[in-house]
């Protein structure tokens, strides 16, 4: 996990010099405009092989028409920069994986997520398996899905598959 493509962004941490490369490449796409089509970032060479960039990039998306303005890009990837402390990492995280923004993370978005890291790594049966056992471990209030806080806990278990990996 982690080693597929590059984004320059060391675990949630962007430096200066990075986010000012990723603007120039972002102005490169926008050919003299203001809006890039998630699609073409998600094609960037350095991004393609990174399974949770679209998730990322949907993030920044702030108003879901499918494109991202220069000021959004900026936002987005200046947060990256600011997740600085352990916390800041496991609140992003969480907002990767709650695909619905609902404030839990159900089992089917953990299932969702985990199927783009692992690829065809893992069987649909393995997979599910995997999410059932992680579900289990963490609920401690046994609603079925995770909070925010059940779901630190498993980051902090250290299962290397749930890191958010960006680089
Ligand atoms: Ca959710
Ligand atoms: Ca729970």
């Amino acid at each position: 996990m982690g080693n597929t493509g590059s984004t320059g962004l060391q675990d949630g941490v962007v430096s200066k010099k990075e986010l000012e490369r990723l603007q120039r490449r972002f102005l490169r796409l926008a050919k003299g405009g203001d809006l890039v089509a998630l699609a073409d970032f998600q094609a960037l060479p350095e991004l393609a092989g990174n399974p949770l960039v679209p998730r990322v990039l949907q993030l920044a998306d702030k108003d879901r028409d499918g494109h991202l303005r220069l000021a959004d890009f900026t936002d987005a990837v200046g947060e990256l920069g600011r997740l600085y402390t352990d916390d800041d990492r496991a609140a992003f995280t969480f907002r990767v994986y709650d695909l619905d923004g609902d404030g839990y993370v159900t089992p089917a978005e953990l299932e969702a997520t985990l199927r783009r890291l692992a690829g065809q790594a893992l069987s649909a049966e393995q997979l599910a398996e995997v999410v059932a056992a992680t579900v289990a471990a963490h609920d401690s209030d046994g609603d079925g899905r995770l909070s925010p806080r059940e779901f630190r806990s498993l980051l902090a278990a250290g299962n290397p598959k749930l890191r958010l990996s960006l680089h």
